[in-house]
């Protein structure tokens, strides 16, 4: 083994160890057919929750850095989805039933 092997593999023991302990839970309301926030700030590995305080459905979908979309789901009254940004940059959230719902998450 090389040394730069081996401190390639410390680090990475270290960046699995210190991931899941780091990353956080924010929570996004959607309330009067909006969200609460225009935008928000978070790092790779932490988890976004949409929760729909609303009395219809939401139906979010997620547009990733890389231009894909995923299509969380239909979102009951009184219900969240969870949603983890996998690598950094800029992810547009938008509502497909509700076209005035869009907001940013910069993921670092
Ligand atoms: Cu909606």
């Amino acid at each position: 083994m090389t040394a730069t092997f081996r401190l390639s593999l410390s680090l990475l023991t270290l960046l699995a160890c210190a991931g899941p302990a780091l990353a956080a839970d924010i929570t996004v309301d959607q309330i009067k057919e909006k969200f609460d926030k225009d935008g928000l700030a978070v790092k790779v590995g932490d988890t976004v929750i949409f929760s729909n305080s609303d009395p219809v459905k939401h139906n979010l979908t997620v547009v990733t850095p890389d231009e894909e979309s995923k299509d969380l789901g239909m979102e009951a009254p009184g219900t969240s989805v969870k949603y983890t940004p996998a690598k950094a940059g800029t992810y547009d959230v938008r509502c497909s039933i509700h076209p005035k719902m869009k907001m940013k998450i910069k993921v670092d």
